[in-house]
């Protein structure tokens, strides 16, 4: 062969006969889909924000419009970016579920795990195991995968919660299992709030117990103890990303609250502007308290208490609190899958004293 043999680019087109028989022996050559291998994550997922003023007429809504049959009522929050897909990112969907006063979930597992985040409400609770556990407004509460599970509303308010699972990773490594338990619900075989009164000590958990589980053991992250935390921390320098930012731990092993699932609480102080950075994995924040904004990707994401926003890996972000109140987001995010697969990377963004320049406002509803 000699150099006036080249082929040509046509050669490639994928419209000769060449091409037309990989095709359909069902095979593609590398050099028609190397696009695919991108210098840097490309998500199809958008940065989205779901409102809590939408979110709260819906929740109302809700309580006339669908009964709590056998499934659980509870809104998905579908990113937009992600063709109808069970999915708020490509790792994670969160809920927005809302239980009348008197009504009870029925029992069920499941392989995903879940959590829930405490909106509005005091005194039902979500039975794990065996176990009831009390929900306060701002309480994060696990249920770990395969465990039972069933929600009750013995109190006279309706209470409002943000769900968490890891639903589309289970979907994409084909690991879906689900149960109805033949018992609505299954009878109660721990103390109420069990696991918090061997667990919820800090760093002094029980001697007797031998082992440990994959989840944490401690259902139950009261926001009272949250808060105080946090209101120790208040005045001490934090990280320039993320401000006064707490993991919540596995009290034996100090690892994530689930092994597919991390959860953070942040701290942004009342005229603090953090900086901006990229990470690998996405993260579901839900405000807790105060306004702010966050810009993702040079738009800027305008805030307030009960908002739930989607952040897409490897998107620059940046969070500020501009109200006359300290702001307290919530976080769940896949970083524990990213870092055990050795995926974790993080860049800070160098530019523009460490701000993006703002180019575009989030229209809530629109994009
Ligand atoms: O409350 O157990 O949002 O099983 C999705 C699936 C909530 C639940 C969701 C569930 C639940
Ligand atoms: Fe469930």
């Amino acid at each position: 062969m000699n150099a006036l043999t080249i082929p040509k680019p046509e050669a490639n087109s994928g419209e000769d006969a060449f091409h037309r028989r990989i095709h359909q022996n069902h095979m593609f050559g590398l050099w028609e889909i190397a696009s695919q291998m991108t210098p840097h994550p490309q998500p199809q997922m958008l940065p989205w924000l779901w409102d809590w003023k939408t979110t709260e007429s819906l929740v109302r809504e809700s309580g006339t419009a669908v009964p709590v049959g056998e499934e659980r009522r509870a809104m998905q929050l579908f990113n937009p970016g992600l063709s109808g897909a069970w999915a708020t990112t490509n790792t994670l969907i969160a809920a927005v579920q809302v239980l009348l006063p008197g009504e009870v979930a029925r029992s069920h597992r499941h392989t995903p795990a879940a959590l829930r985040f405490i909106l509005e409400g005091s005194g039902a609770y979500t039975a794990v195991e065996g176990e009831r556990v009390m929900m306060e407004p701002g309480d994060l509460i696990l249920t770990p995968s395969w465990t039972w599970h069933d929600h009750g509303n013995e109190t006279n308010e309706t209470v409002v919660w943000m769900d968490g699972l890891d639903v589309p990773l289970v979907k994409a490594l084909n690991t879906m299992f689900f149960n109805m338990n033949p018992k609505q619900q299954p009878p109660l075989t721990e103390p109420i709030n069990g696991s918090q009164r061997l667990y919820g000590h800090g760093r002094l958990s029980p001697t007797w117990i031998k082992g440990t589980t994959l989840h944490s053991p401690l259902l139950l992250y009261a926001w009272s103890q949250t808060l105080e935390a946090l209101d120790a921390l208040r005045d001490r320098e934090a990280s320039p990303f993320e401000g006064v930012a707490l993991e919540y731990t596995h009290p034996v092993t100090g690892g994530p609250v689930l092994p597919t699932i991390g959860c953070q609480v942040q701290l942004i102080r009342k005229g603090e502007a953090l900086q901006a950075r990229r990470v690998t994995g996405t993260s579901i924040f839900c405000v807790v308290q105060g306004t702010g904004h966050s810009v993702i990707s040079g738009k800027s994401f305008a805030w307030t208490r009960g908002d739930i926003l989607a952040l897409p890996s490897w998107a620059l972000h940046e969070h500020a609190c501009t109200g006359p109140q300290d702001a307290i987001l919530f976080c769940m995010t896949d970083r524990p899958v990213i870092k055990a697969l050795g995926f974790w990377r993080e860049e800070a963004y160098a530019d523009n004293g460490g701000h993006q320049k703002v180019s575009e406002e989030f229209q809530p509803g629109k994009g």
